[in-house]
């Protein structure tokens, strides 16, 4: 399978947790891909332009995190990330869905930081740095609740991962995500001991 990805840590990095929790991460070729040079491949297997996109064993292109996610734990021979219990699974893709649309507003944002002085717009900025914020609340609230780990929690450890990556790059991108949050932070703190997330 080849798997157009970023070298720089964020969408892709939870792609490679799945695919380490499923058991299949040496099956990936992986390919780094820059998707904002809409290179000539990517554009071939994924219209959109973006990361990740992950291309089949038999050719036929998965678009974005959330149906490659779910490709890959297919594979998974243990306790599945989406679990099949509709209790379990409304449950897990509730929090995913929180995750991931906290995940874009991130990304979002650092694209627009990224932008040359003069084309940022403070408004969006801003916008994008309130739904974080009031993202990170409601996981505070709900991590007081979470049990068994599903891709809802991929999802959200992913995030808090890549915000360290981004305090630690050290180029004024950082989201303080610990500050009042201690329940989310002690939880992340457990999460990342499993060896999908150390690897
Ligand atoms: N939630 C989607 C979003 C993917 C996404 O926005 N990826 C960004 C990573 S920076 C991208 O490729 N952007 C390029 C663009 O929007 O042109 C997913 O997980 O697939």
């Amino acid at each position: 399978m080849k798997l157009f990805f970023t070298p720089l840590p964020g969408y892709s990095q939870r792609v490679e947790i799945v695919a380490r929790e499923a058991g299949v991460y040496d099956r990936l070729e992986i390919i780094p891909t820059n998707p904002f040079e809409s290179p000539e491949a990517l554009v071939a297997a994924n219209p959109l332009s973006k990361v990740p996109t992950l291309v089949r064993d038999d050719g036929v292109p998965m678009f974005g995190g959330p149906v490659i996610y779910e490709y890959l734990d297919s594979f998974n021979p243990g306790p599945k990330l989406f679990p099949a219990e509709p209790s379990a699974r409304w449950e897990a893709l509730r929090i995913f869905g929180l995750a991931e649309g906290m995940f874009d507003a991130a990304d979002l944002r650092v694209v627009e930081l990224r932008r040359p002085e003069g084309q940022k717009s403070p408004d969006w900025i801003a916008r994008y740095q309130r739904a974080v914020d009031r993202s990170l609340d409601r996981l505070n609230e709900e991590a007081k609740k979470f049990s068994r780990f599903h891709i809802g929690h991929v999802s959200v450890a992913g995030a808090l991962m890549w915000f360290d990556y981004l305090k630690a790059a050290g180029r004024g991108e950082q989201i303080p995500w610990r500050p009042n949050r201690p329940v989310l932070a002690a939880w992340y703190e457990q999460t990342i001991k499993r060896p999908s997330f150390q690897k």
